[in-house]
């Protein structure tokens, strides 16, 4: 095991990777930003060292001066948690060349898999399904139009360098199609400096399910089941659970083995995420897969009682996977709620500012992922998530029962959140029933 790694997050998720660590009998070193020097979660580091000012290329995205307080630290391992530098393969390039372990995939795994045409042709020959589509990136105009005669209107046109939503456009007819398809190159090559664009069948109701899998440097992988993220805004999600409600076991099982499939044809080493489109049918579809520990990992850990952050860890130092995947069960039911500093009655405007009220719901089944303490001040350079409510219980209704509890308790002021909101849709009918699709929330807002 590592002796001391150097934690390359702010927040939560800092805080997340820090107990882990501590759980192992690891030191943690934290980094931080002069937006977070009062942060309360340094004071339980082995050592916090400031890298640099507040606006984030300055500080967690500067990979320079994250390799400097490494080194200073003399660190054997950097957890990158997600967002800021975690998908990124020359850094985990760079984490190598110093002889660091970068907890997380190899810069080739994340490349195969990050890259959108190169990961679905992965899935493909690992009998993954995937969306009919092309096969590679699209060159000419009359090839995408062709292929969209053979697959049926409507396409969608989406960067194989793109991610979460960014540069995709749905075209339903030729004349869109035609239009559309230098643009998207155009605009892919100057957002990602990558111009390749792929087409594939567009999907008008779905189900956002992802499988959570794990992957050892010796060519084992396991899923760990699925989470429902249907509930999203703008490509935000807001609330994900696991299982998937009304979704039948035999598809997730199948589904599940092909997504650590997926991953170990990769040869990759850690945590993954292989994102599916579901349609009415139940018919599975692979969107992409999230080379990172996600934010939503606690639901999975709360239904297979799984540690995937200490998992994240042992797998990177060389441990073999310690169970197979008949030994993983899903038990009961989990919600995630995420708590943002924002105010959903004024179209979701960021709330950043001092947080003196902050009464936390507990009692059974509940869990609460949050670095914040009464008085904690919101920067306003970061993500406005200011915790997760994860609630655990025998079945669905039970979890939503318990989640709508633990939503009453909790007090949260002068800022506003999400929390409101959170409370809603626990009362909402639609979401009670179970299955709503990804255009659920935004209908409900509108
Ligand atoms: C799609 C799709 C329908 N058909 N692909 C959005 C984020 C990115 N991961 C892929 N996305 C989509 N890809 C096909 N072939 C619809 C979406 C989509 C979506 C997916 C998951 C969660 C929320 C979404 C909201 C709008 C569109």
């Amino acid at each position: 095991m590592f002796k001391r790694v150097l934690i390359a997050n702010r927040g939560e998720i800092a805080l997340r990777i820090l107990r882990a660590c501590h759980e192992l009998g690891v030191e943690a070193v934290c980094v931080y930003s002069k937006a977070d020097a009062d942060a309360p979660y340094l004071r339980l580091a082995d050592r916090a060292i400031c890298i640099g000012d507040a606006p984030a290329k300055d500080s967690y995205l500067n990979i320079s001066r994250l390799i400097s307080a490494a080194e200073i630290a003399d660190v054997d391992a950097i957890h990158p948690g997600y967002g800021f530098l975690a998908e990124r393969a020359d850094f985990s390039a760079i984490c190598r060349e110093c002889k660091i372990a970068f907890i997380g995939p190899s810069p080739e795994a994340m490349a195969k898999l990050g890259d959108k045409v190169e990961c679905k042709r992965t899935a493909k020959a690992a009998k993954v399904p995937v969306f009919p589509g092309s096969e590679g990136a699209i060159e000419e105009e009359d090839e995408a139009v062709e292929l969209a005669a053979q697959i049926g209107y409507p396409v969608i046109i989406k960067a194989s360098a793109g991610g979460g939503g960014r540069g995709m456009r749905v075209c339903r007819n030729e004349a869109t199609l035609r239009s559309s398809i230098k643009a998207a190159q155009q605009e892919a090559l100057a957002a990602f400096g990558n111009g390749a664009v792929f087409i594939e069948k567009f999907l008008e109701h779905a189900r956002h399910i992802e499988i959570q899998a794990l992957g050892d440097a010796h060519g084992h992988a396991v899923h760990l089941f699925e989470r429902d993220c249907s509930v999203q805004r703008r490509h935000q999600k807001l609330i994900e659970e696991s299982p998937a409600p009304g979704v039948d076991r035999k598809k997730i099982a199948t589904i599940g083995e092909s997504a650590a499939r997926l991953i170990k044809a990769a040869n990759y080493c850690g945590a993954a995420t292989v994102e599916f489109l579901m349609d009415e049918k139940q018919n599975f579809y692979m969107l992409e897969v999230n080379t990172r520990v996600q934010v939503e990992h606690p639901v999975t850990e709360m239904v297979t009682g799984v540690d995937i952050m200490k998992m994240s860890i042992r797998l990177a130092a060389g441990e073999h996977l310690p169970f197979k995947q008949k030994d993983v069960h899903v038990r009961g039911h989990a919600i995630e709620c995420r708590i943002n500093a924002e105010d959903p009655a004024r179209n979701f405007m960021p709330s950043a500012g001092v947080i003196d009220t902050w009464q936390l719901p507990g009692g059974p089944g509940v869990r609460i992922d949050s670095h914040v303490v009464p008085g904690y001040r919101v920067p306003p350079n970061y993500d406005s998530m200011v915790g997760k409510l994860i609630c655990h219980a025998d079945d669905r209704a039970q979890a939503i029962a318990r989640t709508a509890r633990a939503l009453r308790e909790f007090q949260v002021g002068p800022i506003k959140t999400t929390i409101p909101l959170h409370l809603r849709l626990m009362e909402q009918s639609d979401f009670r029933a179970g299955g709503v699709d990804i255009h659920f929330l935004e209908r409900l807002l509108k």
